[in-house]
C-alpha cells in the first residue's frame, strides 16, 4: 500500500514537475477599485503571460491577507511571496524608508521621480540587507488637507482629531497641535463615520476610494508630499525562479512602474473632481496656512536629517543637485 502511494505520488510529481507552475501571493493595502490595485493586476496578468502561465500571482487587496503595516514582515517572513508596501510606513525602521513622507521636500510629480531615483540605491541595499527586493515603486497623488471645518492657517487645526497613516503624518499633527490617531486606508470610512478622527492628510484617491466627501466638506490642495507605494519581493522566492520568468518578473515590473506613474497624475485629476461633485469644496492652500505647513515641513526635514545620518544627507544633496 505504502508503495503504491509512492508511486502514485511519484507520477504526479512527474506531472506538475512538466508543467512547474509557482503560485504567489501578493498582499495590497489598498482597495480593488484604488489604481495602484488595478495596476497590481495587471502587472500579475502581464507575468502569467509572459511566463506562458508559469507563475501565477494572486493580488489580495484592501488588507483582506494582511494589514498595511503586516506586508512587509510577511514578505521578509516568507508567509507571502510579494506584497505591496506604503514606503513612508516604516520609517521607525529606517528613516529612508520615509523620505518621500517629508512635507514640501519634493511636492510634484516630477521632483518626485527625482527624489525616487536618489533613495533608490540605499532602499535596494537596504531591502536586500532584509532578505528583499525591490519590484517598482509609484508615487499617491500629491497630499492635501481635509476637514469638517474651514483651515485658514495651522491654528484652525489645534486640538482637532487627526487621522495619521505613517510616522510623518502623526509628526505634522504634533507639530500643528493636532491629536494623532493612526488608521490604515482599510479602516478610514469606519474611524470617520464613528467620528474617531475628522482630519487628514492624503491624496484625492483615497478621499474618493474612503467617500470622506460623505462626512468631510473642505479639502485644501496644498500638494505637500507624494508617498510611494512599492511592490517588494522576498528575495529566495524570486532567485527560486527559472532565469525567463525572472525576466517576465522585471520587465512586468518596469511597464507597471511607468504605467502607474502616469495613472496617478490621471487619478489626481480625476479624484479632485469626484470630490467636487460630492459636495465637497476644493481649495488652494491660504498664504498663511501655507507658510505654516511650510514651517512644519522644515523642521521634519531637520529633524530627519539628523536622525538619518549622512545617508540621508546624501539623498536630499543628490536630489537638490
Ligand atoms: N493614501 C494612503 C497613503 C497616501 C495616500 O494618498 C492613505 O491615506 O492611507
Amino acid at each position: 500500500m505504502k508503495f503504491k502511494l509512492a508511486l502514485i505520488a511519484a507520477v504526479l510529481s512527474v506531472g506538475t514537475a512538466a508543467f512547474a507552475q509557482t503560485k504567489w501571493d501578493l498582499p495590497a493595502a489598498y482597495p480593488a477599485t484604488n489604481f495602484h490595485s488595478e495596476n497590481l493586476v495587471q502587472f500579475a496578468n502581464d507575468v502569467d503571460k509572459a511566463s506562458a502561465g508559469k507563475l501565477k500571482i494572486t493580488v489580495h487587496a484592501n488588507a483582506s491577507l494582511f494589514k498595511a503595516p503586516e506586508i512587509k514582515r510577511a514578505v521578509q517572513g516568507g508567509q507571502a511571496q510579494a506584497g505591496e508596501i506604503l514606503l513612508a510606513n516604516f520609517q521607525n525602521e529606517w528613516q529612508i524608508f520615509g523620505t518621500d513622507g517629508l512635507p514640501f521636500l519634493a511636492d510634484s510629480y516630477d521632483s518626485s521621480m527625482k527624489l525616487y531615483q536618489a533613495q533608490k540605491p540605499a532602499l535596494e541595499k537596504k531591502l536586500g540587507e532584509q532578505g528583499l527586493q525591490l519590484l517598482y515603486a509609484v508615487a499617491w497623488p500629491p497630499q492635501g488637507i481635509y476637514s469638517k471645518k474651514p483651515i485658514n492657517s495651522a491654528a484652525d487645526l489645534k486640538g482637532i482629531k487627526w487621522r495619521a497613516y505613517s510616522p510623518s503624518t502623526s509628526r505634522i499633527a504634533e507639530l500643528v497641535g493636532a491629536q494623532p490617531v493612526t488608521v490604515q486606508a482599510a479602516e478610514f470610512s469606519q474611524a470617520l463615520a464613528t467620528g474617531v478622527v475628522e482630519s487628514t492628510m492624503t491624496s484625492g484617491a483615497t478621499g474618493v476610494d474612503s467617500k470622506l466627501y460623505e462626512h468631510l466638506k473642505y479639502y485644501y490642495d496644498t500638494q505637500a508630499w507624494l508617498p510611494k507605494n512599492a511592490v517588494i519581493v522576498n528575495k529566495a522566492a524570486f532567485d527560486a525562479l527559472d532565469a525567463p520568468t525572472k525576466q517576465a518578473v522585471l520587465k512586468a515590473a518596469a511597464d507597471a512602474e511607468t504605467r502607474g506613474w502616469a495613472a496617478s497624475r490621471g487619478v489626481n485629476t480625476r479624484t479632485l473632481e469626484t470630490l467636487k461633485a460630492n459636495g465637497m469644496q476644493v481649495l488652494p492652500p491660504s498664504a498663511a496656512l501655507k507658510a505654516d505647513m511650510k514651517k512644519v515641513g522644515d523642521t521634519m526635514l531637520k529633524e530627519w536629517v539628523d536622525k538619518a545620518g549622512p545617508e540621508g544627507q546624501a539623498i536630499v544633496e543628490n536630489f537638490r543637485k
